[in-house]
């Protein structure tokens, strides 16, 4: 009876029969739906936000700057992708797949929506069926939390149910390529329940896909994130050293990248998103219960985090200059966590502009993806924002702001030299700007070099 069940299952995924619920349909579930869906699978896209699955079954998306993604909708929806927030709808699936946040509080991870998403798949699926958890895990929570739910339910796993952690890896802004081509890890404590959850991915999924035991799924996922993170905070020390030692971060940039072994990243204003923020945190704190302390990882984090504080603390001192001892109007050019994507979820620019406001300077801040102002005056137009201005400051590599015409946004500020332009995402040449009639400020250069009117500059801290 048992083998049946199973047999049952891997023929409905490779004829394409096996009837998929998705839960949580935003950054990583709608494309994974989209894509099984593609593959020919019959799949529902379940959330609990029920203006997004409105405007999906109209056929809009959020995510419609991601290559790919509208065009998949437009030609999946009704058909094979069907959007629900019915939980109904999804009883007798054949297989449930989890991608809803993980996100931290203050003392450790926030598991509430993972347990509550398991909770629903586990009413909704049909015995046999396969449940796939791709939310971020911290390292043990499958072993500790997901199965003996699971069993709770009164299923037993690699009999009458099948459970499996596959996690994301797909970086916003090229969600389907990479979901595609990515190597997927896939982490479970039978067989079967790999092998099924193998067969699936194949189906969609390009890249090599590797079999693993749980907990080190949880933490290669964790260890990609906090790389990223680890490898930002050194280019960030070394902005910070180059600020120290008086000399430009761009040209030691530079020449070390021509090493054949040397890859800088990028020094900014912060590492913002909901996973660099949190992924590290989760590695160290199962660490340190473990017994072991990761300061790297705690010092890179604390680091990243705290540059938004340095650089508002360097534009008050600038704006403070000029203005003789005033605070200023500074315009905020950028609101999301990075460019092109419309996500500000833990984005760096929100303790920038918070930190600016409580220094009392007027904060104007627009982005051409999102109206989040942080606490400042959003305004709708980039020529109207930096208008009356003592100083802007790019915080956020949208493409649009690559390419403006420096000289029109500098008539558009109308105010008086000095009018200091910061560079937070190092986006712009330096020349350029100064000859567009800014002072050009940016990541890791020493401010004392800088052509201010004043004399005694401040020290970089
Ligand atoms: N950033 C820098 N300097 C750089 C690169 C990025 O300051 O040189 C900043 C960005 O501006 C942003 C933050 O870091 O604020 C994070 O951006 P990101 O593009 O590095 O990464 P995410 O958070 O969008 O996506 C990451 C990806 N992980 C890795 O590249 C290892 C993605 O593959 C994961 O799927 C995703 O986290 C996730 O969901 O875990």
């Amino acid at each position: 009876m048992r083998r049946l069940v199973i047999k049952d299952l891997e023929g409905d995924i490779e004829n394409r029969t096996a009837r998929i619920s998705v839960i949580g349909q935003g950054y990583i579930g709608l494309p994974t739906s989209l894509l099984m869906a593609k593959a020919g699978f019959q799949v529902l896209g379940f959330d609990i936000n029920e203006e997004l699955i409105r405007e999906l079954s109209k056929g809009r998306t959020r995510l419609d700057r991601e290559e790919g993604i509208q065009e998949l909708i437009s030609s999946l929806l009704g058909e094979r992708y069907i959007p629900t927030n019915d939980e109904r709808d999804l009883m007798g699936s054949d297989i449930v797949l989890i991608a809803v946040p993980t996100p931290k509080n203050a003392n450790g991870p926030d598991l509430r929506m993972v347990i509550s998403a398991l909770e629903t798949a586990l009413r909704v699926i049909r015995e046999g069926g396969l449940i796939i958890i791709e939310s971020t895990l911290p390292p043990g929570t499958f072993e500790r939390i997901i199965v003996p739910t699971v069993k709770k339910h009164g299923f037993s796993i690699g009999s009458n149910i099948y459970l499996a952690y596959c996690p994301e890896r797909a970086l916003p802004g090229r969600l389907i390529n990479e979901l595609v081509n990515n190597v997927r890890v896939i982490g479970a404590i039978d067989d079967r329940s790999a092998q099924l959850t193998k067969l699936l991915y194949k189906t969609f999924v390009r890249g090599e896909i590797e079999l693993v035991d749980p907990l080190t799924a949880e933490v290669v996922k964790l260890v990609e994130n906090s790389f990223r993170d680890v490898n930002i905070a050194f280019a960030n020390e070394v902005a910070r050293i180059c600020e120290a030692l008086g000399i430009d971060v761009r040209k030691v940039r530079e020449l070390a990248n021509k090493h054949p072994r040397v890859n800088l990243l990028v020094p900014g204003i912060g590492v913002g998103g909901s996973c660099l923020t949190k992924d590290p945190l989760f590695l160290y704190w199962a660490s340190l219960e473990n017994g072991y302390e990761p300061i790297i990882l705690k010092r890179a984090r604390d680091l990243n985090a705290n540059m938004p504080y340095h650089y508002a603390s360097i534009l008050d001192d600038v704006v403070r200059n000029i203005k003789n001892g005033e605070t200023g109007t500074i315009a905020v050019l950028g609101a999301t966590y990075k460019g092109d994507v419309p996500d500000s979820r833990e984005s760096p620019v929100e303790p920038f502009v918070r930190e600016l406001l409580r220094k009392g300077h007027r904060v104007k801040v627009y982005d051409p993806l999102v109206t989040e102002a942080f606490g400042g005056e959003y305004v709708s137009n980039i020529f109207e924002a930096v208008r009356g201005a003592d100083a802007i400051a790019f915080v956020t590599d949208h493409s649009e702001f690559r390419f403006l015409n420096l000289s029109k946004l500098r008539k558009a500020v109308k105010v008086e030299d000095p009018v200091v332009l910061f560079d937070g995402r190092m986006i712009f040449n330096p020349k350029e700007v100064e000859e567009a009639g800014f002072i050009y400020i940016s990541v890791g250069m020493s401010l004392s070099t800088h052509k201010l009117p004043i004399k005694e500059f401040i020290t970089v801290r």
